[in-house]
């Protein structure tokens, strides 16, 4: 039987992973913990919740033993904007939380760990269309050098240690449920509440700046199946590709207006749009789908009408 331990579980994926998880595995078997942020009510009662500082291994040792944890899905990180705003967290955070994880999982022989990449590994070097999966990581902020540190240091573990840790490069992610805090693709999941509320919207990257992206429920179907995957199947483990669709934000607020034909957006470009012009523009995935049998469910016009209805039914 899986025993699960979500860290980082109160953010913008573990939010609807652990419903997900607990689906699948039962909810007393899915322990999901959080750092600051407060779970709401629904949150907390769906099954075990605990507060964890993620950076504390001696914490995560101890929850791990308490629970009869076998599998970590490590979803705690601070992103790229927020990454930039205070670079020394960023690397406190991504790197020790993760190393601990990864030693504990060495020194307790866990099962599986589940840490996601994104495709902030990337940088200028890197080319831009149709991104391969093997190609230069040469990342310029601090949450991408974490991730490229992190996608080594899985794989060393990994043929070093033989400890399973395994990993996605996510695009950026559209939700509907909890926002997402301190990324450069975020401007693709605030549109959607202006949209909504009938408001307009000023984007912090310019109308033509393309980058790769992905429904919520894409997000953690891959996660999930790359979980499942047979191991000896696998010729990557932490580092794998992953693809919906791509679109610029005049693109989405085209889309969105097919949908709200009132709605109206303006563009003052701030130090993000930096970050978003050292990532690709679109993703190559054929290793995800080779290797796991990756295909997504959503393209953009599927994601923009569930959100839409999704969110209007919300703040209705
Ligand atoms: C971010 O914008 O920092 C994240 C990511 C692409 O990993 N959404």
């Amino acid at each position: 039987m899986k025993k699960i331990l979500v860290i980082g579980a109160t953010g913008q994926i573990g939010t609807e992973l652990v419903p997900e998880l607990r689906k699948k595995y039962g909810k007393e078997n899915v322990v999901a913990t959080g750092h600051k942020k407060k779970p709401d009510e629904e949150f907390k009662n769906s099954g075990p919740f605990e507060f964890l500082e993620a950076t504390d291994k001696r914490a995560v040792e101890k929850m791990v033993e308490a629970h009869g944890i076998d599998t970590i899905y490590h979803l705690a990180s601070i992103l790229s904007a927020a990454g930039e705003k205070n670079p020394q967290a960023a690397y406190f955070v991504n790197n020790t939380a993760l190393y601990n994880v990864l030693e504990i999982a060495r020194e307790k022989k866990l099962e599986r760990i589940m840490v996601p990449s994104s495709i902030a590994v990337f940088g200028p070097e890197t080319p831009r269309n149709n991104t391969p999966n093997e190609t230069v990581l040469k990342p310029t902020t601090m949450y991408g050098i974490s991730k490229v540190h992190g996608e080594l240091l899985g794989n060393y573990y990994f043929h070093k240690f033989g400890v399973d840790m395994r990993g996605v490069r996510y695009p950026g992610i559209i939700s509907n449920v909890a926002p997402p805090g301190g990324g450069t693709t975020d401007y693709a999941v605030d549109i959607f509440y202006y949209a909504v509320r009938g408001e307009p919207y000023t984007c912090f990257l310019k109308p033509d700046s393309t980058l790769p992206m992905m429904y919520m429920p894409d997000a953690l179907k891959a996660i999930m199946q790359l979980a499942d995957a047979d191991v000896k199947k696998l010729k990557h483990h932490t580092d794998f590709n992953l693809a919906a669709f791509s679109f610029s934000p005049a693109e989405l607020a085209a889309a969105i207006q097919e949908e709200l034909p009132g709605f109206k957006i303006e563009y003052k470009p701030d130090f993000r749009q930096a970050i978003a012009d050292s990532w690709p523009r679109s993703i190559d995935d054929s290793c995800a789908r080779e290797e796991w049998g990756w295909k997504p469910d959503y393209d953009l016009k599927g994601m923009v009408k569930d959100m839409i209805e999704k969110l209007s039914a919300r703040l209705k």
